[in-house]
């Protein structure tokens, strides 16, 4: 692939959205083309899909079926804009991706992890986000940021002892493999946050 593929990762309320933008700032120095996209979602069928995963009225909603719309959405993002985009040469910065379900339905639901590797061959072949920021946050810090926005969705409605699950996915993942993960604290006041998110990209590439 020509372009470079970013995706940043975390529990509920830990920044994503905030940090994208200075991601997406630092892409504009740079003059970099990019694409900033979101999953589940990113397209007009997975936006849909993202309705139906994030609708507090699913309860009932088996993991089963949340592992598979999940990986529903990602084949059409990655047909339709994710693929094409890097095969033109222009980065990808993603708002969450295939690590999201480790950590989700892997850790925090407990889904085999084999099947959901399985499904992200079947998938995504062999690509994969060249870069994946981990914003990581106390759980509980997190929500509190989470419930300033309002209602909260399906998987925010969740008890904290699964994002705590999910940390610990997210951070086993980190930890089995720094060269493509940088885990940063994002407890931290936003302006530090940052300093170390743009120190990361400098090494990324090769400017470090
Ligand atoms: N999901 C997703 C799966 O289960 N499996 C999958 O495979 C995938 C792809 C939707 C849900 O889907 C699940 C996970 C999710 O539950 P989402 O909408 O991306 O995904 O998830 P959210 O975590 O809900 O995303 P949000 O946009 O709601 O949260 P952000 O973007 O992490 O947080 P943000 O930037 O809005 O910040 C929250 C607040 O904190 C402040 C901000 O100003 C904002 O008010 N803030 C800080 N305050 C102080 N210090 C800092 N350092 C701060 N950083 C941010």
């Amino acid at each position: 692939m020509k372009g470079k593929f970013i995706t940043v990762e975390g529990t509920e309320g830990v920044g994503k959205t905030t940090n994208i933008q200075c991601i997406a700032q630092w892409l504009d120095e740079r003059g970099i083309a990019y694409i900033a996209t979101r999953e589940p979602g990113g397209t007009a069928l997975g936006e849909k899909i993202r309705d139906l995963l994030l609708d507090k009225d699913n309860t009932g909603m088996a993991a089963s079926a949340e592992l598979l719309l999940m990986f529903a959405a990602r084949a059409q993002h990655l047909e339709e804009k994710i693929i094409p985009a890097l095969e033109a040469g222009t980065w990808v910065l993603c708002d969450r991706f295939t690590d999201a379900t480790y950590a989700y339905q892997g850790f925090g639901r407990g889904l085999n992890l084999e099947h959901i590797e399985r499904l992200e061959t079947l998938v995504q072949g062999d690509l994969h986000p060249d870069f994946t920021l981990i914003l990581d946050i106390d759980p509980e810090l997190g929500m509190s940021r989470a419930r300033t926005r309002g209602e909260l969705d399906r998987f925010e409605s969740e008890a904290i002892e699964f994002f705590h699950r999910v940390r610990a996915g997210y951070r086993e993942r980190a930890s089995d493999n720094p060269s493509r993960y940088c885990r940063v604290d994002a407890a931290a006041p936003l302006a530090v946050v940052q300093q170390h998110i743009v120190a990361a990209l400098n090494t990324f590439v090769g400017e470090g």
